[in-house]
Order: C-alpha cells, then sequence, then structure tokens
C-alpha cells in the first residue's frame, strides 16, 4: 500500500502548475523592426556610346521578323558572338539575324543572313564571309 500524501502536497503542485501556466500565457513584446533608414542617392555611373560600326568596317542589318504581335519568337531576335575562328588571338565577330515570318512580303526583299567579320587590329574588321540561309523557319509551336 502506498502512502497517500499530504494535502499540502497536492495544494504546492496545483500552484506551482498554476504559476507555470500563467507564465507561459504571458504576454511577450513584439519584436520592433529598425526604424527604415533616409534612402541614400545611388551613384550613376557615366557612360557614353558612340556608333562606330560603321567606322570599324561592320555593316550588318539585323532582321528581326517582326510583326507587331510580340509572340515569343518576334522577341528573341538574333545576336551577336564574339569568337577567335581563325586563332589570331583577335576576337572576330559572327552576326546572326533572324527572318519574316511566312507569308510577309518583306521576306521577298530583305533575306535573313549571318556575316563573320575578321577582327584585324587597330579596331577594323573584314567581312569574310556571309550567308544567306536556304531555309529560315520561324514556327510558333
Ligand atoms: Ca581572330
Amino acid at each position: 500500500m502506498r502512502p497517500k500524501r499530504p494535502d499540502s502536497f497536492w495544494s504546492a503542485l496545483a500552484l506551482a502548475l498554476a504559476a507555470l501556466a500563467l507564465s507561459a500565457c504571458r504576454r511577450h513584446e513584439a519584436v520592433r523592426p529598425a526604424p527604415a533608414l533616409p534612402p541614400r542617392p545611388t551613384p550613376v555611373p557615366s557612360a557614353r556610346f558612340e556608333e562606330k560600326a560603321e567606322a570599324m568596317g561592320i555593316r550588318f542589318t539585323h532582321v528581326n521578323g517582326a510583326r507587331g504581335q510580340k509572340w515569343m519568337p518576334e522577341t528573341m531576335g538574333g545576336g551577336v558572338a564574339a569568337l577567335d575562328y581563325d586563332g589570331d588571338g583577335r576576337p572576330d565577330l559572327l552576326f546572326v539575324s533572324s527572318c519574316y515570318w511566312p507569308g510577309d512580303p518583306r521576306g521577298k526583299e530583305i533575306k535573313s543572313s549571318l556575316a563573320l567579320y575578321r577582327n584585324e587590329g587597330v579596331g577594323a574588321f573584314t567581312a569574310t564571309k556571309a550567308w544567306e540561309p536556304t531555309a529560315c523557319r520561324i514556327s510558333a509551336t
């Protein structure tokens, strides 16, 4: 037979549990965010661009084929790649064009093309090769 605990034990235990429960329910202060710093002006780097392509020997017209519908192929045009195709250590330029949509009459007048320009150094390029793709196809699927 277990010994019976005195009523004072149960009273003390109930009081301790009540104190523990009350302390767990205590309201915590909310964390306040740090005050916002006033905005500081961001320095804008100065850059100046000049159109020098033609003076450097580059005459390439990019055809993007856009019809104004803003379809995905219209927004993704051609580009240019810098590569050293002849291994002379100077980066050459390969221009890539897009084409007109099938049925667009402009496609009969202006053809899509690729053009490779050799870097001659001293800021000059020479057109070495131009291709007119025999089949340029845009597909929306
Ligand atoms: Ca080169």
